[in-house]
């Protein structure tokens, strides 16, 4: 069934014009980016990469040839998501600037108000799922400030800019494409008309296609899992993810610690799942700031923080976060950032006293000091 696909296009020039037209302004363009090498630039699409492509549509998933060949010729190439993919922060800055960025008091201020906003479907989600409230406020607020800035472009300029012209990922990309416009078919989406990051990331929480298929939920039930637009479809979607990527409620997440002695190292890693026994890093010179049930699994991680070099151990639930965005920078935000907003609703109900504690992952004194530690 092809619903929207036909819906909402207006007739675009012959693929072969465009190509043509862009072609030149990609050689134009690629005079201003020169020492980025990045050679894609000047090529764009190749009209057999995208007849290629349309072939494997029509002959997998049923798609109509003449829909889709519509639909190409409104696609765009954009050299921007290129360079921007080639450079993401996650690689280009340490930690303290890339905390710097992300976690600051007005991020915070709109994580509270978040909170506060959506404290219903934030505890339905929680006991739906068993994930901690501050995990999924983290999440959102890293991802896309609580749904301020949820990308402006055109999903399938992105996902169709890498999947055709950024051969590192190129699979990858051309897989979350078919995955796209399958969905949009599923759901009657104009696959034109929806918008994200330079990386096809969607809507509030940032799923890329293939998780909206796989974990976006309808958590306010009118009938579609809207991420754009529905901050319980967002909450419900996050929590859902997190789930089914074996979050364990109740248990730590990184814990910041002292190293002493030669044989530390032996536990660091690049690797974000945790293989060694709180003994063992005991052993080897660790010692955590927070008390570690025996049983966790731990690995050692080294960030440049402010101060220097900062040591910590990241558990199970660490690697959770990192399973929805692969970096460690990344996962530490979102651990901090939901922690602070946490800390800050509480220190704000403390003052009002007109409500009961959070009941969720309350803050103790230990983790609220850690924390304190680390941002100063
Ligand atoms: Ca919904």
């Amino acid at each position: 069934m092809i619903r929207s696909f036909l819906l909402g296009l207006t007739p675009g020039k012959s693929r072969a014009r465009r190509i043509t037209k862009k072609a030149a302004l990609l050689a134009a363009s690629a005079s201003f980016t020169i020492g980025l090498s990045l050679p894609v630039h000047s090529e764009g699409f190749k009209s057999e990469d995208i007849d290629g492509f349309i072939n494997e549509l029509v002959r997998d998933e049923g798609f109509s040839r003449p829909a889709l060949e519509k639909m190409f010729k409104e696609v765009e190439f954009k050299p921007r998501i290129v360079e921007l993919i080639s450079r993401p922060a996650e690689r280009r800055l340490t930690w303290w600037e890339y905390r710097n960025l992300f976690i600051n008091d007005l991020r915070i201020d709109q994580g509270v108000e978040f909170w506060k906003k959506n404290k219903g479907i934030l505890d339905q989600a929680s006991k739906t799922y068993g994930v901690s409230q501050s995990v999924i406020i983290g999440i959102l607020g890293i991802e896309t400030g609580f749904g301020r800035n949820s990308g402006g472009f055109r999903v399938v300029d992105a996902l169709s800019t890498l999947g055709f012209g950024y051969p590192r990922r190129a699979t990858f990309f051309r897989k979350e494409l078919k995955e796209f416009l399958v969905l949009s078919r599923e759901q009657g989406f104009d696959p034109l008309s929806l918008t994200g990051s330079y990386a096809g990331a969607m809507g509030i929480p940032q799923f890329m296609p293939s998780s909206y298929r796989a974990y976006a939920i309808d958590f306010d039930k009118d009938g579609q899992a809207d991420i754009w637009k529905s901050p319980a479809d967002a909450v419900g979607s996050i929590a859902s993810y997190l789930n089914r990527h074996g979050w364990i409620e109740g248990k730590p997440v990184a814990s910041r610690a002292h190293v002493q002695g030669q044989k530390y190292s032996a536990l660091l890693s690049d690797n974000p799942r945790p293989t060694r026994s709180v003994n063992e890093a005991r052993n080897l010179g660790w010692k955590s700031q927070q008390v570690l049930p025996d049983s966790a699994r731990v690995r050692g991680l080294k960030l440049d923080g402010k101060n220097g070099v900062e040591h910590w151990l990241t558990m199970t639930n660490f690697y959770v976060i990192t399973r929805y965005n692969k970096s460690d920078l990344y996962a530490m935000a979102v651990y901090q950032l939901g922690r602070q907003v946490e800390q800050k609703m509480q220190a704000n109900q403390s003052i009002s006293k007109d409500q009961p504690a959070s009941k969720d992952q309350p803050a103790s004194k230990e983790q609220s000091q850690t924390l304190v530690q680390t941002d100063t």
